[in-house]
């Protein structure tokens, strides 16, 4: 039988993967929250889990270093997606994308007004393309971390992230202001994985369509 790799990350992706991947009878035969492998041989003897960061789940997926992945659309559309097919949205880490300013920040008067700002975010294409279609000017200041802090501190006036509770941006006494796009996690797969291992590949997709056919039709 044909060798199969699956790039995942640690935490919420890592979460709601396994239950799906259990349904197409993919256990993980040690605990991944606790094992410090980073391949993790599971159930199925040929099949196994490497565990990456959520960002660069989709370059290895792209290399051939896995065959299939699991990558928010977040990560997606920051990474362009060159070279990987996207199969299925799983419907899991659901999320959005949103800007966000401060409590009393007059957002709809500098959007009418026309006003250039500044808009600190980790997704920089996402945030271009989004003021771009508005027509709005915005100088766009890259971080990686902590965005809350660039409305707070009077480094941007306003930022673009994921927001899913809502109780990070509550918190630091933000408001969501626009949301941009929802966002869920896909299984994406190496084209030439498709091809060449099609027979351990497809059935394990279709298995993993069905598993997350549910949360696809939503509540
Ligand atoms: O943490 P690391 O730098 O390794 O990578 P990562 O942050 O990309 O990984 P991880 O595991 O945090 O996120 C993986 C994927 O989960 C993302 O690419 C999204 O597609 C998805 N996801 C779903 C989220 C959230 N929900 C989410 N709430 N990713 C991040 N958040 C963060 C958000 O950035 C903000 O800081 O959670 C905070 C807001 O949460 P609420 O509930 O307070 O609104
Ligand atoms: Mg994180």
């Amino acid at each position: 039988m044909t060798a199969l790799t699956i790039a995942l990350s640690k935490g919420r992706i890592l979460d709601e993967a396994l239950p799906l991947l259990a349904s197409a009878g993919i256990v993980p035969t040690e605990d991944p929250e606790t094992s410090r492998k980073l391949f993790l041989p599971t159930s199925r003897p040929r099949v196994s889990i490497v565990l990456v960061r959520a960002s660069d789940v989709p370059t290895y997926v792209q290399w051939g270093a896995a065959d299939l992945g699991v990558a928010g659309k977040d990560v997606l559309l920051e990474h362009g997606g060159q070279g990987l097919y996207q199969p299925v949205d799983l419907g899991i880490a659901r999320c959005r994308m949103s800007v966000a300013t401060r409590r009393g920040y007059d957002w709809e008067g500098t959007v009418q007004r026309g006003a250039r700002i500044r808009v600190a975010t980790k997704y920089v294409s996402i945030a271009r393309e989004h003021f771009a279609a508005k027509g709005m000017h915005v100088d766009l200041i890259k971080l990686y971390g902590s965005m809350e802090l660039a409305p707070l501190s009077g480094l941007a006036d306003a930022i673009v992230d994921l927001v899913s509770t809502g109780n990070t941006l509550k918190a630091n006494d933000l408001v969501e202001v626009e949301t941009i796009m929802p966002i869920t996690s896909r299984l994406i797969a190496n084209p030439a994985a498709l091809k060449l291992k099609r027979d351990a590949v497809k059935p394990l997709v279709d298995a993993l369509a069905a598993a997350s056919a549910s949360n696809r039709a939503g509540p």
